[in-house]
């Protein structure tokens, strides 16, 4: 479904950066939904989904959306303290691999957040942590899954497979809170979150533009960082 979307945007973007494909990192906390936001944009199951009970990916996985665009999944912070050094490093390791010693091999990153939940304490730790430091703020995109469980269930127009007007309020807020939130933490300045639903594939689409829209027209040189 998304393999010829936006297609001209993306290749005229990676033609301004010089080469392909854009290298884009899932993360954020366990649980919140990286895994199956991928398996919404290939539209089958790509990486593994967990059961809600333990936390799932534990590895770093990669899968190629087009040859212009590839995902990096990466497991979930907020699994206990000797866990999070061990997903902290691999991270880190990811954020530092570089292009015969000229590029950065990453150049986007996407946290994704439970929309249903106010306990940001992970985010943060991830943003501060492992991101800042290792990885320029312009290029780290918010977005808030789960839209459909914001409010428990409530309010979520399975009919019509899009949250009801209560709902949609609700998660507007949510998404204007997270990014002055982050801000007030961390000092980051991040663009307003997008919100979806990669259980009821509601809105992937808006996400799939955050990226398109945000794509650099630069590569990340090594020299110019640091
Ligand atoms: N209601 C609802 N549940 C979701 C949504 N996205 C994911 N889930 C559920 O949330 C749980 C965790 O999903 P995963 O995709 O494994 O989360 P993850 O972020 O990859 O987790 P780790 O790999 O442990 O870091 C699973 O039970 C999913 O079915 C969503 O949009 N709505
Ligand atoms: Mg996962």
């Amino acid at each position: 479904m998304y393999e010829n979307y936006r297609k001209d945007d993306i290749e005229n973007h990676l033609n301004k950066i010089g080469f392909t494909p854009l290298d884009v990192m899932v993360t954020g906390a366990t649980g919140a939904g990286k895994s199956s936001t991928l398996n919404s944009f290939f539209d089958k199951t790509v990486a593994k989904v967990g059961d809600g009970v333990d936390p799932e990916t534990m590895e770093l996985d990669s899968y190629s959306l087009t040859s212009k665009m590839r995902f990096w999944d990466t497991p979930g912070l907020g699994d206990g303290i000797q866990r999070d050094v061990e997903h902290a490093r691999k991270i880190t390791r990811l954020l530092q691999k570089t292009h015969h010693e000229q590029f950065y091999f990453l150049d986007l990153a996407v946290i994704i957040v439970e929309a249903g939940t106010r306990d940001i304490g992970t985010t943060i730790k991830l943003i501060e942590q492992v991101l800042r430091g290792n990885f320029p703020a312009g290029r780290v995109l918010v977005a808030l899954n789960q839209a459909d469980f914001a409010m428990k269930g409530q309010h979520w127009d399975s009919a019509n497979n899009r949250p009801d007007a209560v709902l949609k309020n609700f998660l507007e807020e949510r998404a204007a809170s997270l990014q002055r939130r982050i801000y007030e933490s961390t000092g980051m300045k991040v663009y307003k979150p997008v919100y979806y639903s990669a259980k009821y594939r509601y809105n992937i689409d808006r996400l799939y533009d955050l990226i398109i829209d945000h794509m650099p027209d630069t590569p990340r040189r090594i020299s110019e960082e640091r």
